[in-house]
């Protein structure tokens, strides 16, 4: 097919989109045709470097022959299995092949579709893991401000992105928000910021408010993702374990974006050396490509619910789609290829060159703050004055048009490029943002 502006359908009016300016897109599309290894190709046949990884989660690299082998031949061969009271070897092989990658102890992995769907099964599975074993006033959930957690009624509530709440109602009741971590004092820091493990104290305040009685979980990202890239100061993420298991609470890594090698680890988890009673994933988990999430328990609440007679189910949660063969099928090629060249390793070693490049951007104009971790940078810029996001969006604008795709929220650049990325390409990236923003108005 060329790949040309002909290839864009002539009426884009149905499809609402999402998270997006429909009518200022629809007015001047950006389309992606194909894509390979770093590069995207727009329709108008132009190659676009992928400095976000798609939306954080083609941690391979596009177009990845094992993975889309894997899917080709898993669609002729099985292409559904129901998801209730029948199994297919594949999602067995990717649950074991999960929790031999994930931090010791997080022996159990329940499928989902999304990064969101995640969420709801981790905060259900908090809920009614205290109910089974007799704790059922432990209803409370605890999340924190500027927290995202996808897209679904649990998630927002828990979540603390003003914009992703207030127009859908009263939400969950019985939750509570752990203030933030970002404190201006951190500007610049390179990794972990040195100030803010007192934060993590907020939780004993949230305690003694209610009763340690009454909370089920802290959800957190152990580094917060959408917000704009937010690192856990140092100490913090150790306190508020201590402090959870002090009162019994189950912690919950959201590590929708922090999985799979994004810090140079398998998990947040590990990298920080910090043990959750559960993870969420998704994205980096099938590259992507299709459309696949888990969530991974430990033992102590997987058990918890392996009581009462045999032929009963023990939890009624389940999705038509969970463990999915094709996804299962790509999960599995996925976990391969991260293994088979080594890209958590790879992420490892390019972080300090990721770091230094990122950096360089300080003192370009209108950059007020520079953050980064792995293979993940944010860079804040000063918003104009009344008109908060603008100046960040034309920075997305006119990279795009300069070939390089990174993304923002707020006035945030947030970076996240696939872990096969190579020197040049991040000096290209960098290079192009900076030539942007000293253009920018
Ligand atoms: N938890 C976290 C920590 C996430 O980052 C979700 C849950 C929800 O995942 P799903 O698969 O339902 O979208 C996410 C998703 C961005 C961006 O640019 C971030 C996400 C999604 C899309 C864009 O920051 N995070």
């Amino acid at each position: 097919m060329a790949l040309d502006r002909n290839s864009v359908p002539n009426d884009l009016s149905a499809f609402w989109m999402p998270f997006t300016a429909n009518r200022q897109f629809k007015k001047a599309p950006r389309m992606f045709v194909s894509a390979d290894r770093m590069h995207y190709k727009t329709a108008d046949g132009r190659e676009v470097l992928d400095g976000t990884a798609g939306l954080w989660c083609c941690n391979a690299g596009h177009n990845r022959p094992r993975i889309v082998e894997a899917i080709r031949q898993q669609a002729g061969e099985l292409d559904y299995a129901p998801a209730f009271q029948m199994g297919h070897p594949k999602a067995f092989e990717l649950a074991s092949a999960l929790r031999d990658m994930a931090p010791d102890g997080m022996d159990h992995v329940f499928f989902t579709n999304s990064g969101s769907e995640s969420v709801e099964t981790a905060l259900k599975i908090a809920l009614a893991y205290h109910r089974a074993r007799g704790d059922g006033a432990r209803t409370r959930l605890i999340g924190r401000e500027r927290g995202y957690h996808g897209v679904n009624f649990g998630g927002i509530s828990v979540g603390g992105i003003v914009n992703n709440r207030k127009m859908f109602g009263t939400l969950l009741t019985g939750v509570d928000h752990l203030p933030h971590t970002h404190l201006p004092e951190n500007a610049w820091s390179r990794g972990q910021p040195a100030h803010g493990a007192h934060l993590a104290d907020e939780l004993e305040r949230i305690v003694a408010l209610h009763g340690a009685e009454t909370i089920a979980a802290v959800i957190v990202e152990p580094m917060a993702g959408s917000t704009g890239v937010l690192l856990p100061p140092k100490g913090y993420l150790e306190r508020l374990r201590e402090i959870c298991t002090r009162h019994g609470i189950l912690l919950i890594f959201d590590e929708v974006i922090t999985g799979f090698g994004r810090l140079g680890s398998s998990f947040a988890a590990e990298h920080f050396d910090v043990q959750p009673d559960l993870i969420t994933t998704a994205k980096g988990l099938t590259n992507g490509v299709i459309p696949m999430g888990a969530v991974l328990a430990t033992p102590q609440i997987h058990d918890a619910f392996m009581q009462g007679p045999e032929h009963v189910i023990e939890l009624f949660h389940g999705y038509t789609y969970s463990g999915n063969p094709v996804a299962a099928a790509a999960g599995l090629a996925t976990l391969e290829t991260y293994r088979e060249d080594g890209l958590f390793e790879r992420a490892a070693e390019l972080a300090p060159y990721w770091e230094e490049a990122l950096h360089s951007l300080r003192g370009t104009r209108h950059v007020i703050d520079i953050r980064n971790m792995g293979l993940i940078g944010a860079v804040e810029l000063e918003p104009i004055a009344g008109e908060p996001t603008r100046r960040a969006f034309q920075a997305f604008l006119d990279c795009y048009e300069k070939g390089v795709l990174i993304r923002t929220t707020g006035d945030i650049i947030a970076m996240s490029p696939p872990l096969i990325i190579e020197k040049a390409q991040i000096d290209q990236l960098i290079g192009t943002l900076k030539e942007v923003l000293d253009k920018l108005d």
